[in-house]
């Protein structure tokens, strides 16, 4: 039977025919859903203006920062002092649970759609089997050795007190395995290309390397304050993460053995929203559900992190040693975030012959082109500039 315009509705067509199958009610859903999403993301970046709100706004002057913050900037920094302490009280309390009790929260995995669903909704995601034994025993090899070391020139970083927890920072200029393993190479990481493939998908091509350090965590050690790791960049954010700190686990992680702590899903909305913005109730996040978990991964394993995310490391209880090499990779126009990592600022002439370009891009250190490029090219014939 066709379907009656109806004169008094507001649409000026058709009607839509009511529909039966649950295969249209389902794909209605989804759109419904969607455009709920699109209208909420479009309200948490209204924009104002009328002339009343640009007066006001011009009369404030250049008032992006906080007038606290010595960077400049409405940072995360005051909103995240709500969360002092906050890691220990939950752990000391046993409020913090494994997250392999959540059987929704992400399983280590090699699908990329999966892993890509995975980051969208919680935050991260894991690379199951990145590197295969043989791989990562190479590697903590290499860093036992090197940390050994350092702490015998007295140039070692311990950082969680009595010596529990060591930091062998800017490990790009210690090791060939470390290197190869920095751009993702099957040598040094068997599913190395997999991780390059969803990093790419984050930040876009020719992301950044912010720094690459190895964290070595011993009974006692590796609590961190919770935090996000782009709490530099001002607030609100925008609806992608800036960065993605990924970890390679070298040995299992979970909560008795100092897995990082996270609150999945604390990064975004589903319309991609930030949930951080001035007065949000970050406390309610850790203690809901799930709240503050340990990520639960098998050693061999790749962590990728939504820099948005609200996280820290966890607190080792169990006897032996945490190893994992944690590696921040930013979008191709931000620096080095990691205020330890001076990697890019001298790199030895011996180290600097060993990197390969997409190294040097990474880290933001190629050489100057001596032949002048594109429009220079012109300039320099015409000697416009003398
Ligand atoms: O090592 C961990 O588990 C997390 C460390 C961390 O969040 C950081 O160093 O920014
Ligand atoms: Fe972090």
């Amino acid at each position: 039977m066709k379907t009656q315009h109806d004169p008094s509705s507001s649409a000026s067509g058709e009607l839509p025919v009511v529909p039966e199958s649950s295969e249209s009610l389902d794909r209605l859903r989804q759109e419904n859903a969607q455009l709920r999403a699109e209208i909420s993301q479009l309200r948490a970046h209204q924009t104002e203006t009328n002339d009343a709100a640009w007066d006001s706004a011009m009369q404030e002057g250049i008032a992006y920062a906080d007038g606290v913050s010595r960077t400049s900037s409405l940072s995360a920094g005051r909103l995240l002092k709500q969360l002092n302490g906050i890691a220990k009280q939950r752990q000391e309390a046993g409020l913090i649970r494994n997250s392999d009790e959540f059987d929704y929260l992400p399983r280590p995995q090699s699908d990329q759609a999966a892993l890509e669903a995975d980051f969208v909704r919680w935050g991260y995601c894991l690379v199951k089997d990145a590197m295969s034994p043989k791989q990562i025993n190479a590697q903590v090899e290499r860093m036992v050795e090197q940390a050994e070391a350092e702490r015998q020139l007295e140039s070692a970083i311990m950082t969680s007190k009595k010596s529990t927890a060591q930091l062998v920072n800017n490990l790009v200029l210690k090791g060939q395995i470390f290197r190869d393993a920095v751009e993702f190479k099957p040598s040094a990481a068997q599913n190395g290309e997999l991780v390059d493939r969803l990093l790419t998908k984050i930040m876009g091509e020719g992301f950044g390397l912010g720094c690459a350090h190895g964290s070595i965590v011993h009974q006692g050690g590796g609590l961190q304050e919770l935090h996000v790791d782009q709490a530099g960049f001002p607030m609100p954010y925008p609806p992608f993460p800036f960065g993605s700190l990924i970890i390679w686990c070298y040995t299992e992680f979970n909560l008795e053995n100092g897995a990082t702590y996270l609150v999945p899903g604390s990064h975004r909305t589903a319309g991609g929203a930030t949930t951080f913005h001035d007065g949000a109730d970050l406390v309610r996040l850790v203690e809901g559900e799930p709240g503050l978990v340990a990520v639960c991964a098998p050693a061999g394993t790749c962590i990728l992190t939504d820099t948005r995310i609200l996280h820290g490391g966890g607190l080792r209880t169990a006897s032996g040693t945490r190893y994992a090499m944690r590696c921040h990779y930013n979008r191709w126009f931000v620096r080095a975030l990691h205020e330890q990592a001076s990697v890019n600022h001298h790199v030895p002439d011996s180290v600097y012959a060993l990197l390969s370009p997409r190294l040097k891009q990474m880290m933001g250190i190629e050489r100057s082109n001596s032949t002048p490029v594109g429009e220079l090219r012109s300039e320099e014939a015409n000697n416009v500039n003398s």
